[in-house]
């Protein structure tokens, strides 16, 4: 059973009331999708609205400056951004918005992530990314993350979060299978 798995039932028992998208998740290459599914599956779960964009810090700086910088006016809350090898995705999104950008280091093939995940942590102050973990684990948390602060102002999505964090502990054995 994997992360995203359990508990959807039981969660989704819980009305969602958000329809417009209040999360963006950007990546800087189709290629990033593999991992950054993960967070949509998470967001789907916990029945919050997103949008997916690719864009890409070099290859599109246009793009990255219009949507971050346009972000929190649309409705916006948070940003995911993903992306790998020398990533500047999260921290110039960051640059360009006040909202809270949670970045995802994704698997490189060359140094596994290491680079990507050096590139999104090391922010000197004063511009923050909330860094997670490299590939899966990382998107999964980051919309864990993202639904931790948006349930702050709204008691639904909380309880559905308390219900899923129940769920999971609750699918935890307490003896191995020898
Ligand atoms: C980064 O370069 C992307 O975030 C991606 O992780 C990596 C490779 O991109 P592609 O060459 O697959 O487009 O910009």
């Amino acid at each position: 059973m994997s992360e995203t798995e359990f508990g959807d039932d039981a969660v989704s028992d819980i009305p969602a009331g958000i329809d417009e998208p209040v999360v963006g998740i950007i990546m800087g290459s189709q290629s990033d999708w593999t991992t950054l599914s993960h967070a949509a599956t998470q967001l789907d779960t916990l029945g919050i609205a997103f949008e997916t964009r690719i864009i890409s810090a070099h290859r599109t700086p246009d793009r990255l400056m219009d949507y971050a910088s346009k972000a929190a006016g649309r409705g916006l809350q948070v940003i995911i951004a993903g992306a790998g090898g020398a990533a500047h995705l999260p921290g110039m999104c960051s640059a360009w918005t006040l909202l809270p950008v949670l970045g995802v280091p994704v698997e490189s093939a060359a140094l596994n992530g290491i680079d990507s995940l050096l590139s999104i942590v090391q922010m000197p102050a004063g511009v923050p990314v909330g860094t997670l973990a490299i590939g899966k684990p990382g998107a999964i948390n980051a919309a864990l993350l993202a639904a931790s602060i948006l349930a702050l102002s709204d008691g639904a999505l909380m309880a559905r979060l308390e219900a899923w964090r129940a769920l999971q502990t609750a699918a935890v054995p307490e003896v191995p299978v020898p």
